[in-house]
């Protein structure tokens, strides 16, 4: 890494865990598991087919127990591990594959399937099973209330100061394995540019937002990740 550099923003997508076997969202049928996006991933779906809703994440859920973290979030959490400077690994995924690996300086930015949300009591927790429409909410008891806690579309993202603030101060952005095809992480990229910083792509083929990096590579994160940090 080149010595002038000292404060990384790191943003992943589906792509860094896709060699672990977990779909990525625009894959070549363009459903996603077998839904279209509009049918799962709105507060608008919810309200209109909770069952459906809850299913989709339950099946997303129970498949992360049988999947492990893979070559490239083991490099990444290295880095995060070794690098003296300020590191943020900012995912828009929900799997809990970075944890897993190790990494600590990260955050998600459209929530966890390892977590829930009681609409009634606003409490945030930790969920591993199925939650369905009767899950009861372990602070206030409510069931019946309960959430996934993801981000959906039309919803706002967590921790997006924290998120502007690194972005800003960041000399290096590193994009790894997403279309660049969502909002307002696609443009994450213009934040670090225009505050100076160095902009680097690693994705399976050009992202959207390809042409708005310094330098873009092109291959399976599980390659491409500990070539960079090792
Ligand atoms: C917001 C959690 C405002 C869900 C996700 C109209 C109405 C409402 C909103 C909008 C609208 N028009 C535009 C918007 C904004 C909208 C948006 O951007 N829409 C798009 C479709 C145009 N954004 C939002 O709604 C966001 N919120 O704007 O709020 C607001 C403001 C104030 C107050 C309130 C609200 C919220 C968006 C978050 C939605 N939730 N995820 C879940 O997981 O179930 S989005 C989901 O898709 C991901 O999290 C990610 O963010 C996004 C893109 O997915 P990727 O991760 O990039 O995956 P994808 O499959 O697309 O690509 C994978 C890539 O990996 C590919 O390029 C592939 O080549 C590559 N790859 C594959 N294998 C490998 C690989 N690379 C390397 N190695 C490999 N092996």
């Amino acid at each position: 890494m080149a010595d002038d550099i000292h404060n990384i923003v790191i943003l992943t997508g589906a792509g860094v865990s896709a060699e672990s076997g977990l779909a990525t969202f625009r894959g070549p049928d363009g459903l996603w598991e077998g839904h279209r996006v509009e049918d799962v991933a709105t507060p608008e779906a919810f309200a209109r087919d909770p069952d459906l809703v809850h299913g989709f994440y339950d099946a997303r859920r129970e498949k992360l127990r049988t999947v492990e973290p893979n070559a490239a979030h083991k490099a990444l959490a290295r880095l995060d591990e070794q690098w003296p400077g300020e590191l943020l690994l900012v995912t828009q995924n929900v799997d809990d594959l970075h944890e897993r690996a190790g990494s600590k300086r990260l955050l998600h930015m459209h929530g966890e399937l390892t977590s829930g949300w009681c609409l009634r009591c606003n409490e945030r927790f930790g969920w591993s099973g199925p939650m369905g429409m009767s899950a009861e909410c372990p602070g206030c008891g409510t069931a019946g209330l309960v959430r996934p806690d993801i981000v959906w579309f039309g919803e706002m993202p967590y921790e997006m100061e924290r998120i502007d603030e690194a972005l800003r101060r960041c000399d290096l952005f590193v994009s790894i394995g997403t279309s660049g095809a969502v909002y307002p992480a696609a443009g994450f990229v213009q934040t670090a540019s225009y505050s100076g910083a160095r902009t680097l792509e690693m994705n399976l083929e050009p992202s959207l937002g390809s042409f708005l990096f310094d330098e873009s590579r092109t291959g399976p994160a599980g390659e491409l990740v500990p070539a960079w940090v090792d």
